[in-house]
């Protein structure tokens, strides 16, 4: 949010700066929904009126991306909506098979301020919408999204089940009048066509960056990076930078100026570029069918079908076109890094790819066991693949190619796992034993909450299976949800089993399957004493897109077992300010409540203004008249000890070390961050004393 507003303020510098702007009126339109649903059908239709349908049993293969001239249809209602500059209105219609076997990929291409158009036909009985329009939310965001029915031998379907997504404030849904979606039949004389294709323009023009004025400079470079791409499908992120630094070198000059112009691209769908994503941010794909293709091509490989398993020479020969040259380690990135394929664990020359590999085998499956701790997750929306994901993530663990499209068998020194989804009933269960079956447990939780966290609004329900004698015996156990035994737990220690009338502790159950209570810390936190404020005054420029790593992130991980585990610690930075808040008067309400002040240091948490003037005055201010304590926290290089009111306070982690430069001082990152977890748990227990 803070970045995206730093953006648009430079943008508006810009276009002064260079006295003027120019219009790009480019976008991207995005066609998805199942295998045959139409969408290569209104990808030709839409470019041509008379253009001859795909045959039934044409499929798409990877992706094709075309780009429509809007203002080129004879019928085109788009004029209208524009001022005529002369520019080409250009929609980039990207249009990718819609088979199942793809879906992993969907994560790689879906991205925010695109046009959806979402097809289904009403040949089959399923829309798969519970799948589709929570997918697109979850990478495309709050972008626009239009139902369309194809109506298969003119037959229109009412589909009566979509209110949910109707309902849902997060979908954008479009809505027709009535049906409220729209019916499609081209091969009658494109009939319901017109209507569409309306709606997709004006939603078009409604996107942020449409015809909006741009500084010249971008539609310079935008016209160099467009020659550049009839010759490079990827080049390095330097290579790009001296591109638009050689178009204009007055305008191309700070990191912002080429990453806001990256973002910019990647977001009309002219380039892929993942700037959050460390392994890929040095490259610039210029043709993304290009990176799209090489991975399409891996999972249609009829060797790699067969066994799920890319073997070191499947590479070579599978990107043997001069296309892939000396590119083989970018695209085995984008592979790992999209979770779509991963190295063996003995072998990692060779990949597994978890969705051309068979479904667990009926005797694989763990039976009941009683020393088995059992868990499940419950969603309402479930992503596709995340036991692939999870396999990918924790493929160091993984029990002697014991791997699925379903399942995967997890182990350690002390324990075993078995994760498996069963996606039509949308839940995941694991099942863990060992002496550390606990401890396995919390990690794989640990790992699927990474894996959530990465889609927008995606929280299951967790469901804990009773243990008394007859529910670890039977096949259909009593269960408890998570949420309600926390609820619980305030008011009483016990819960009733409804088949044994057992009565099971609420700590007990929970502690077992490894879940935090809490409610039981709240109740053993010492002296029952609130847990300490504190406030965290850090740098933006500290953070992943500049430095590559976020610091604040990491000093809060690091303590963690202070804040959510044993609550004796509470922690405040303005990442938790609300949209519309005032922020000036949070950031001064926290900062005069809190306990501790934490200062990130650095030289750019130094020159900041409001850090300087505000937050590190009323911190001294503070501390002077002993309301609170100030603890600076060095996380890179710099000569904070030289001003004089700083230089008295006892930093972390050790004087004269800093995280960023933590090598020589410690063994590894992670030891400075404990070094500095260990300092401040110091400084909380003196409190509590
Ligand atoms: N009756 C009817 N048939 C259609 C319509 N649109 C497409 N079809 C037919 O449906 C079949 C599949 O259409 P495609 O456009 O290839 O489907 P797709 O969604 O691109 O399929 P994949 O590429 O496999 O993902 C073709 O035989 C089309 O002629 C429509 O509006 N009405
Ligand atoms: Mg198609």
């Amino acid at each position: 949010m803070k970045q995206g507003k730093e953006a648009i303020k430079r943008y508006f510098e810009r276009i002064k700066k260079e006295k003027g702007e120019e219009f790009i009126y480019e976008a991207k339109l995005t066609l998805v929904g199942d295998g045959s649903a139409g969408k290569t059908s209104l990808q030709v239709r839409l470019m041509n009126k008379n253009a001859s349908l795909p045959k039934k049993e044409t499929r798409t293969r990877g992706i094709e991306i075309k780009d429509w001239d809007m203002a080129d249809s004879p019928r085109s209602l788009f004029k209208k909506y524009l001022g005529n500059d002369g520019s080409k209105q250009i929609a980039h219609i990207w249009d990718f098979g819609g088979q199942d076997v793809y879906f992993p990929v969907h994560r790689f291409f879906l991205t925010e301020n695109s046009v959806f158009v979402l097809l289904a036909s009403t040949r089959v009985p399923q829309h798969n919408f519970e799948y589709w329009i929570p997918t697109i939310y979850q990478f495309g965001g709050k972008s626009p999204i239009i139902l369309g029915q194809t109506c298969h031998e003119g037959n229109k379907v009412s589909w009566n089940d979509i209110g949910i997504y109707l309902g849902n404030s997060n979908f954008n849904i479009i809505r027709a009048q009535d049906p409220p979606y729209y019916q499609l039949n081209l091969p009658e004389e494109n009939e319901g066509l017109d209507t569409l294709e309306q709606v997709i323009k004006e939603q078009i023009t409604k996107l942020p960056h449409f015809g909006k004025g741009v500084p010249p400079s971008w539609k310079q470079a935008r016209a160099a990076i467009a020659e550049e791409r009839k010759i490079h499908a990827c080049i390095t992120f330097v290579k790009f930078r001296e591109m638009c630094n050689e178009v204009n070198p007055e305008q191309f000059v700070r990191k912002e100026d080429f990453e806001d112009f990256a973002n910019f691209l990647h977001q009309l769908g002219v380039i892929l570029w993942y700037n959050k994503i460390e392994e890929l941010k040095q490259w610039v794909v210029l043709q993304p069918e290009w990176a799209l293709n090489a991975v399409y091509k891996i999972i249609d490989d009829p060797d790699v079908q067969e066994t799920g398993i890319i073997k070191q020479h499947d590479f070579g020969r599978i990107w043997e076109d001069r296309l892939y040259d000396d590119k083989h380690l970018i695209l085995k990135k984008m592979l790992e890094v999209f979770k779509i394929a991963f190295p063996k664990k003995h072998n990692r020359q060779d990949y597994i790819l978890p969705a051309r590999m068979k479904s667990m085998p009926v005797e694989m499956k763990w039976k009941r066991d009683e020393s088995c701790l059992r868990l499940e997750y419950k969603y309402e929306f479930m992503p596709k693949g995340l036991v692939n994901q999870l396999s990918a993530q924790m493929s160091r663990h993984i029990q002697d190619n014991s791997v699925w499209n379903n399942a995967v068998n997890l182990s350690n020194e002390k324990a075993t796992a078995q994760v498996e989804e069963d996606f039509y009933n949308r839940k995941i269960t694991i099942r863990a034993k060992g002496k550390d079956a606990r401890g396995l447990n919390m990690q794989i939780m640990a790992e699927l909450d990474v894996i959530i966290n990465e889609y927008r609004g995606v929280k299951p329900e967790i469901i804990v299976p009773c243990t008394c004698k007859k529910c670890l015996n039977s096949n259909d156990p009593t269960s408890f949800k998570y949420d309600k035994l926390i609820e619980w737990s305030e008011t009483k220690e016990t819960v009733t089993c409804n088949e044994s009338d057992e009565k099971l502790s609420i700590d007990s159950l929970l502690f077992e399957v490894g879940l935090p209570n809490p409610t039981k810390e709240k109740r053993e936190n010492r002296n029952g004493r609130k847990p300490l404020k504190s406030f965290i005054s850090y740098s933006k420029f500290d953070g992943e897109e500049t430095t590559g790593v976020n610091y604040l992130e990491e000093f809060k991980s690091c303590l963690t077992p202070l804040t959510s585990y044993n609550n004796l610690i509470s922690t405040w930075d303005d990442t938790l300010l609300i949209a519309g808040e005032n922020w000036d008067n949070k950031i001064k309400e926290e900062l005069n409540t809190a306990d501790v002040i934490f200062v990130l240091m650095s030289n750019d948490l130094l020159k900041t203004k409001y850090v300087k003037e505000t937050e590190l005055k009323i911190a001294f201010e503070r501390e002077a008249n002993g309301e609170c304590i100030v603890v600076p926290v060095i996380v890179r290089d710099c000569g904070w000890a030289d001003i004089a009111w700083l230089g008295k306070n006892n930093a972390i982690p050790r004087k004269g070390h800093t995280i960023s430069s933590w090598q020589g001082k410690f063994q590894s990152k992670d030891e400075a961050w404990t070094h500095v977890y260990t300092e401040v748990k110091k400084m909380v227990e003196s409190f509590t004393r």
